[in-house]
């Protein structure tokens, strides 16, 4: 037994010292640039390709937020010196504020499940755990499927009544956005426990099917190795380059339009096919099966501040757009009225942001009928981008719960909760 135990320990110390080998983004700086083309934004789009050196933050229709080696910064000024861009520095070392997130954590990190810092996948499923013992009457367990690594997507469902309209939630397809899992937890936590009368109505007169975090295996990766991760990880046939933006590669007007990359190296790589990922097919597959059940989908993301509806593969505005437009401002001018003044935006995807096909809102929209979906990029516009300081989890959920209730809200007066089941 003691034997044993010694090896469990080495294995632990390799496993350490494995561990201790994470990319690290020292001096790596985020610039804004403000763009005045098309043109000029893909050519900065195209520089980030060269992935080692150069990682796209956020890219609209104004403005860019690319990240570089310091060493490789003068290719990125060359181009903008020469179109006079004005370009700012948004964050001026990646590295301390990867370090200042992880400096949170203190010793209550095992004892306790709590918004003040982040968790690991494996806190994040016992938090899950703990929930379904606690409220066996009103939740249940998603299996929603296994993931390319073998790991397990988890849901939950939410159901205090039969014969309520339905609410999804698609959190953590991009595994850096970490603020999403943080907030699908609270918002779990939120609705089970909750006194306030109208969260209450919120709570009991809905179905819920949260998924906390979709892309398991990028989301342990962006803990264990490289905090910046976007995509999957599953191989490429015939690439070095791992990984597909999961949320280009839903089976819908999927590479059309220049919104996803056939580049498997490019962040924005659409797969090999529609639904080659085996997290996005577990999700598509499930939402298909109880499709009849839902009037909203909601895929959290970060960062922007901005509500996105259908289309992101073109900009024909969608048959329900003014609805879709009502409910958005619903939700923005609630979360405005609280104290941290937030704003939100909204628009169409391929409007305020970029052509962006194959993606979770507009699959649930076009293929499964459900006609409020939503992409929803959480805080910030930038200041800390992927990075959302801890201290700022809660601030940021109490807006999402407020953001929801208007949206429901919206949602009900407009007719979109009755039933079709
Ligand atoms: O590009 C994305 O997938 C989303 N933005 S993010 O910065 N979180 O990566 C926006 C997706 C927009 N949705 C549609 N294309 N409909
Ligand atoms: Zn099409
Ligand atoms: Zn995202």
């Amino acid at each position: 037994m003691k034997a044993f135990v010694i090896v469990l320990a080495s294995l632990a110390t390799l496993l350490a010292v494995g561990g201790a080998s994470k990319v690290r983004y020292d001096n790596f700086k985020v610039f804004k640039i403000r763009t005045k083309s098309v043109e000029q934004q893909k050519w900065i789009e195209k520089l980030a390709s060269d992935s080692k050196n150069f990682n796209l933050w956020h890219s609209g229709n104004k403005e860019v937020h690319i990240m570089v080696n310091p060493q490789k910064l003068i290719n990125l000024q060359n181009y903008t010196r020469s179109y006079s861009l004005p370009m700012e520095v948004m964050v001026s070392n990646v590295q301390s504020l990867i370090d200042g997130e992880q400096s949170t954590r203190s010793t209550d990190d095992t004892s306790s499940f709590g918004w003040t810092r982040y968790y690991p996948l494996s806190a994040i499923e016992a938090f899950l755990d703990d929930i379904l013992a606690k409220y066996p009457s009103v939740t249940s367990a998603i299996d929603i499927g296994t993931s390319y690594e073998g790991r397990k997507i988890r849901g939950i469902k939410i159901s205090y009544k039969e014969g309520n309209p339905g609410i999804f939630i698609e959190s953590n397809i991009h595994a850096r956005e970490w603020i999403t899992s943080a907030t699908a937890t609270w918002l779990i936590n939120e609705l089970l426990t909750s006194t306030d009368e109208k969260v209450r109505n919120l709570a009991e007169n809905h179905d819920w099917y949260i998924v906390p975090v979709l892309n398991v295996d990028g989301f342990a990766y962006t803990h264990t190795t490289d905090r910046m991760w976007r995509k999957t990880r599953q191989p490429v046939d015939g690439s070095d380059c791992i990984g597909a933006d999961p949320n280009r590669n839903y089976d819908s007007h999927w590479m059309e339009n220049g919104g996803a990359s056939s580049n498997p190296c490019d962040e924005t790589y659409a797969g090999s096919q529609p639904f080659s990922e085996p997290e996005v097919k577990a999700l598509a597959d499930y939402v298909a099966s109880i499709k009849d059940r839902l009037n909203i989908m909601l895929a959290f993301h970060s960062y922007s501040q901005v509500l996105l509806t259908p289309y992101g593969w073109t900009k024909d505005p969608p048959e329900n757009n003014d609805d879709l437009i009502a409910v958005a401002k619903a939700y923005s001018d609630a979360v405005f009225e609280l104290p941290y003044q937030t704003k939100y935006t909204y628009g169409a995807t391929a409007d305020v942001m970029y052509f962006a096909s194959g993606a979770c809102n507009d699959w649930a929209y076009s293929e499964q009928n459900i006609s409020l979906s939503y992409t929803i990029e959480f805080r910030d516009t930038g200041r800390y981008g992927f990075i959302l300081p801890p201290i700022q989890i809660l601030p940021h959920c109490e807006d999402t719960l407020t953001g929801l209730l208007a949206l429901v809200g919206k949602a009900d007066e407009l007719g979109y909760l009755a039933l079709k089941y």
